[in-house]
């Protein structure tokens, strides 16, 4: 397994395809104990190449070779080669047409790639190289084919049958099978290919385009989950909406379907047409889903659709190009829920992620390029680095030409490559050729690993009423890539100068003629770079890298004050926002080393006044004030630790929240009390305004419980009875579960679990929340909560919600100094591995970060992936991991 399939492929080995798909003809005839897959396949030599023609090599795994044809001549053993991955066989004309029957197993198919029954449904996933294990093909993204698809299967286990495109025709057979046959007139990649087949009810709403034609839109599920989708279809029918006025795209067949499977390895996928999706990423109604759930779906719903364009009608050409399509429609899926949520809250939760897990990402053992240009199994390669940091790079690009000039280059981009695989180069071409602006030094973005630091040191000069800000570069070395090898990044810096009333001044650059605006975006371009604003009457304080304007490490050496002064003057929200989590690093960071000594823990008062002021201010959007009083949390107080204090900084950030509930019980209390009423007489709404009430609601209360007072318990316990809808419940569980009260806890944890037993995903919530909790003996736990009857290591939104939550977010129990975190989540790792190899390779992450901590956790998390890799046949996704995490 692991010799053949991990070796490195390189992007400079890249080369086209030797024959072209112009026809793909597939035929399924399902059964419960295996599948027969027919293949028809329309070739020809690629004419760009020389006419000689070499042996064609078709991808294939895990296929059971039935039967094969080239053009007229049934193939026999000594006409063609088969590896355990490929089939060769030697073409005599230009044109020609292969056949192939395989034999294939869906319902034995563990890890969710390829063709696969889920709760006794058939799906695909196919993205980036499944479709090799349903048929022999060429499964690479630059060969785009025309698809025609026949499916049969009994017609009572699989009433609805559906493919690719538009329906054509359908019909039955008379021994209890029907079929039907899908067309799907656009050219497309195989990973592109989907396939379901299932009992399935579904919600039908129509959508009239731009241009006037009526499309049906179809959400899929299972028939007891018919109630939770009118959420998904609200959101596709805001999507596509958007799509056509931000960026004039228009949908283009006549049907658009989405299909929620209950077993998926990712959160959903944009098959043409067809797209199949994470239950989790389609279901949502009051009852079931929190506040959140609501908002990643529509998230999920819009990214898919907009995919449509970036991604499938404009392709990518190698999977060195995966950004091309996520790194954009990550980008447009957040300026969609930027517009229709709060924009800053928005952008304050995408950067607080962003700073947390990518930038722990580019400083791990697996840091990439956002174009990598080598990698093992692609499947890891589905990475923050690759959405994140992608869509970052496409939001700087969107800064440095501004929203028209951008959208110019995105006509252009698709207009030029419509029907075509390309590279992120072609993507940066058409923003160049669209706005005139040379993106050479910019495209670094593309080809150098790493979180830039940036440092920032002001001057000024009173008697000449200049004030200078002097920039200076820097990005840490990063796997293949030394520091002194790297170089200057473009970093568009928005920022303002306030004055002492903090008013934004106007500025104006040495050598410019007038001011040109308060707010404007620097370009740094340089190693070291100075800028010099003249007309500047008195020391001004800099508001820099507004909206967080560039994913970079800034420092300014801010005192706690001038701090104090941004949270409330900085006319940007994001930098407000920012300003508040400055300050309360610096205080955590104080109070992380008084307990490294040992010594008493004193909290700064001006982080108590500054949450204070922002409790007060009635003026400020609620969800601001909630995000105001979020602290940063543990792992992101590991990340910017040179060595990370597990026990400290876990110790230091909950008596800093109990100081603070402390001091501010009585304004938590008000707002709690305002806004849970609130809450109780209006009905449930997912929109904005009601998140945001009751986010402050739901910070509070996590605050409040903290107090030890017999009132917030039992407000709490009143939540969690009484409230009508999960955002409210979820939350007062939480509290309880991480509170001292322990009959209330088990009573609430059982009252759960019984009312919600029969639904999957609220199970997920509730698995969640216990596998999170910090009280001791979080393992302990975690391990009696996987003989659950409703867990189940097959199910990948299990393993997260338990075993991921876990290690992921009760940090002081999974990093314990015994090493029993590590070893659990090892032994997990190794059973994963045979089952479901993405999800096992993903699952390891953690470990993979062995460097941050101290010695003694480095030798135990190190001895575990030395484990992991001495224990047998790894697969291709977990060899990578852990041998990039040792070397
Ligand atoms: N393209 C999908 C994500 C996706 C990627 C890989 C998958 O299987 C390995 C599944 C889904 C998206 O960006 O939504
Ligand atoms: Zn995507």
């Amino acid at each position: 397994m692991r010799t053949e399939q991990s070796k490195t492929i390189y992007l400079k080995d890249y080369q086209a395809p030797d024959y072209l798909i112009d026809e793909t003809h597939l035929t399924f005839e399902l059964f419960e104990d295996h599948t027969l897959v027919h293949a028809q396949l329309v070739m020809r030599r690629n004419p760009a190449l020389p006419a000689e023609l070499p042996a064609l090599v078709l991808d294939g795994q895990q296929l059971e070779l039935l039967h094969l044809k080239l053009d007229d001549r049934e193939l026999g053993a000594g006409d063609y080669q088969l590896t355990d991955s490929t089939l060769t066989v030697q073409p005599t004309q230009a044109s020609f047409v292969i056949d192939s029957t395989v034999r294939i197993h869906p319902e034995s198919n563990t890890a969710l790639e390829g063709l696969y029954k889920s709760s006794g449904m058939f799906c695909t996933q196919c993205e980036a190289e499944g479709f090799r294990k349903i048929t022999y093909y060429l499964d690479r993204p630059d060969v785009m084919s025309s698809f025609t698809t026949t499916l049969s299967g009994d017609k009572q286990k699989y009433p609805i049958l559906l493919s690719n495109g538009n329906p054509i025709a359908s019909g039955e057979e008379d021994d209890g099978r029907h079929w039907a046959t899908w067309e799907d007139p656009f050219k497309k990649p195989a990973y592109l290919f989907a396939l379901v087949a299932g009992d399935l009810w579904c919600v039908e709403d129509k959508f009239t385009t731009m241009s006037s034609r009526e499309v049906t839109l179809r959400i899929y599920v299972e028939p007891e989950n018919i109630d939770k989708v009118q959420h998904a279809m609200d959101s596709l029918k805001k999507s596509m909406k958007w799509d056509e006025e931000v960026y004039g795209r228009e949908y283009d067949l006549d049907i658009f379907m989405i299909v929620a499977v209950n077993d998926f390895n990712m959160g959903a996928m944009e098959n043409k047409g067809l797209n199949i999706f994470n239950s989790s990423a389609v279901l949502a109604r009051a009852e079931t889903a929190t506040d959140a759930a609501h908002q990643r779906v529509e998230a999920i719903v819009a990214h898919e659709y907009f995919h449509n364009w970036s991604g499938n009608r404009v392709t990518c050409r190698d999977w060195f190009q995966l950004s091309l399509k996520e790194g954009f429609t990550v980008f447009r899926d957040a300026a969609f829920s930027a517009d229709m949520n709060s924009p800053t809250v928005k952008r304050i939760q995408d950067v607080a992620y962003l700073r947390t897990h990518q930038f722990a990402e580019d400083a791990g053992p697996m840091a990439h390029p956002v174009r990598p240009d080598a990698y093992m199994e692609i499947s890891n390669f589905y990475t923050l680095t690759i959405y994140e940091k992608g869509a970052e790079v496409l939001r700087m690009i969107h800064t440095l030409l501004g929203a028209e000039a951008f959208r110019k280059g995105s006509d252009l981009y698709f207009e030029r490559h419509d029907g075509q695989a390309v590279t992120c180069d072609d993507f940066v071409k058409a923003m160049e050729d669209a706005s005139g602006v040379d993106l050479t030094q910019f495209k670094r973005w593309y080809t150098q690993a790493g979180t830039p630091r940036l440092a920032v040191s002001e001057r000024y000069d009173a008697a000449a009423k200049t004030y200078t800000l002097t920039f200076t570069q820097s990005c840490p070395a990063t796997p293949g890539q030394s520091e002194s090898s790297k170089l200057p990044f473009v970093i568009p810096v928005e920022l303002g100068l306030l004055d002492g009333q903090g008013n934004d001044l106007p500025l104006r650059l040495q050598g410019e003629a007038a001011a040109v605006g308060s707010n404007r975006v620097l370009s740094v371009t340089e190693a070291q770079q100075s800028f010099t604003f003249v007309d500047i009457a008195e020391k001004p304080l800099p508001s820099l890298l507004r909206g967080f304007s560039a994913p970079v490490k800034l420092s300014f050496a801010y005192d706690r004050d001038q701090l104090m002064f941004l949270m409330q003057h900085d006319s940007d929200g994001f930098n407000r926002w920012e300003a508040g989590q400055q300050l309360s690093v610096q205080v955590l960071q104080e109070l992380i080393g008084q307990h490294q000594r040992g010594e008493k823990l004193v909290l700064d008062g001006r982080l108590v006044s500054a949450l204070r002021t922002s409790l007060q201010d009635d003026s400020l959007d609620q969800a601001m004030v909630a995000e105001m009083l979020s602290l940063p949390g543990e792992a992101y107080l590991t990340e910017i630790s040179d060595v990370a204090d597990v026990d400290a900084i876990h110790g230091a950030r909950e008596f800093a929240r109990q100081q603070l509930t402390d001091a501010l019980f009585e304004p938590l209390w008000q707002r709690y009390q305002a806004n849970r009423e609130v809450s109780r007489n209006t009905p449930y709404v997912a929109e904005a305004e009601h998140f945001a009430r009751r986010a402050l609601q739901n910070i509070a209360l996590s605050y409040l419980m903290l107090g030890d007072k017999p009132e917030v318990l039992a407000a709490a316990l009143d939540q969690f009875e009484t409230s009508d809808n999960m955002t409210e419940r979820l939350t007062a569980l939480a509290v309880l579960v991480n509170s001292p009260f322990e009959a209330e806890r088990s009573k609430a944890l059982a009252a759960f679990a019984e009312q919600f037993k029969d639904n999957a995903l609220v199970m997920d919530q509730w698995f969640s929340v216990q596998a999170a909790s910090t009280l001791p003996g979080g393992l302990a736990r975690v391990q009696a909560l996987m003989e659950h009857p409703a867990f189940t290591l097959k199910n990948p939104n299990k393993v997260r919600a338990l075993i991921s939550a876990f290690a992921g977010q009760n940090l002081v129990n999974f990093h314990a100094i015994d090493g029993s975190g590590y070893r659990f989540l090892a032994d997990q790792v190794i059973v994963l591995n045979a089952l479901n190899p993405q999800i096992a390779s993903r699952l390891l992450a953690p470990l993979t970060r062995w460097r941050k901590y101290g010695a003694e956790r480095q030798a135990l998390m190190k001895g575990e992936l030395e484990r992991i890799l001495a224990s047998g046949e790894l697969s291709p996704d977990v060899y990578e991991v852990v041998s990039k995490s040792l070397a």
